[in-house]
């Protein structure tokens, strides 16, 4: 009986601890902004403060080709990343800091 209670506290504690941390490491794309389809290659990770330097194709009207740090809308999105990986993200008008929806481009066709 007692363990029973026990077991089902456990659980709840964890749903809630989950929740939390999911919600302060999501970010939600700038409202009512045009968005770019951004491409380029990673040249460091830093798991540390969850940023990503990248330097970017040309992306007309959001930035030309340069190396910058961004933050990334989820956390969960550097653990696939190493220098050298090619990247494609959406980016939005006014905000030149974040990488939404970042995904592994896929490998170069032969
Ligand atoms: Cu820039």
């Amino acid at each position: 009986m007692f363990r029973r209670i026990i077991a089902i506290t456990t659980a709840a504690c964890c749903a809630i601890v989950l929740s939390a941390t999911l919600g302060a490491q999501t970010k939600t794309p700038p409202a009512g902004k045009k968005d770019h389809a951004f491409k380029g290659k990673v040249e460091k990770v830093d798991q540390k403060t969850n940023m990503v330097t990248v330097n970017n194709e040309n992306i007309p009207g959001w930035m030309m080709s340069m190396t910058m740090t961004y933050h990334v809308d989820k956390d969960a999105a550097l653990k696939d990343l190493k220098p050298g990986s090619k990247i494609t993200a959406t980016v939005y008008d006014g905000d030149f800091q974040t990488l939404y929806d970042v995904k592994l481009a896929p490998p170069d066709k032969k």
